[in-house]
């Protein structure tokens, strides 16, 4: 079954799905793949595998070696074109429409689309859209560009719809890894009425209860990076993936 029917699926059973993101530049091949065990077996859905910046030589060792030890899908969340692995399951296949940055919006797809072809990967279309989060995160730095308003859903609605018109299967609601504060309930909540395909949000959310909240208002896919790479806890992972799955 191709990785997105899966992801929907989970979002039809649990009402929502839980993905962890792992930053191969935040931990060791060994360390990355005690997470991606204990995430599997902690009730987490999925896994992101990228970063804005990557100082390693080790993205491919490290999706190798957690889809050898591990059954959860392992979704590439690219930063860039040099983040590619014919190892993983699918390619989150980001346009950062929120911006103006025409490179971002289809410059690097264009370099990636035929690598992520030979590699045989699952390529999913994801409107990557930064929502304000009171400091500049990575992403808006490199990507140089703005991000939507935090106390302005209006512009995120619309940036949406069009990612919807223009045939886009997901759209990511990002705050920024480590972001001060994550994605406002009011944005996701206006969103999630005015569309009908799945959100992701993710970035800044450091507690099960903000997580369950960023799904009461609309979320169908929660991501959290920063604050299970820290703690390595896994009554933690539990208790966001039990938070996310509504129990
Ligand atoms: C970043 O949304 C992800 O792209 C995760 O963010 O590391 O802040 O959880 P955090």
């Amino acid at each position: 079954m191709k990785v997105y029917q899966q992801l929907m699926q989970i979002k039809e059973k649990r009402g929502a799905g839980y993905l962890v993101l792992i930053d191969p530049d935040k931990q060791s091949t060994v360390e990355a793949v005690e997470l991606a065990c204990a995430c599997a077996e902690e009730g987490a859905d999925g896994l992101l595998i990228g970063g804005s910046l990557m100082f390693t030589h080790i993205f491919d060792e490290v999706i190798r070696g957690i889809k050898a030890a591990c059954p959860l899908p392992v979704l590439i969340f690219p930063g860039s074109t040099r983040q590619l692995s014919p190892h993983a399951d699918a390619i989150l296949y980001l346009s950062l429409i929120s911006g103006r940055n025409a490179y971002y919006i289809i410059g690097d797809q264009v370099l990636a689309a035929p690598i992520i072809k030979s590699m045989n990967l699952e390529a999913i279309s994801t409107a990557y859209m930064l929502i304000e989060s009171g400091n500049i995160t990575s992403a808006q730095f490199l990507s140089d560009t703005k991000p939507i308003p935090r106390e302005k859903p209006d512009i995120a609605m619309a940036h949406a719809l069009a990612a919807e018109y223009l045939g886009m299967r997901m759209v990511y609601l990002e705050a920024g890894s480590g972001a001060k504060l994550s994605v406002p309930e009011q944005v996701i909540a206006g969103v999630a009425r005015y569309i009908s395909i799945p959100i992701i949000v993710g970035g800044g959310i450091r507690t099960p209860e903000e997580a369950h909240a960023k799904v009461a208002a609309g979320a169908s896919f929660i991501v959290t990076g920063n604050v299970i790479e820290k703690n390595r806890d896994r009554a933690l992972i539990r208790a966001f993936a039990e938070a996310i799955h509504g129990k």
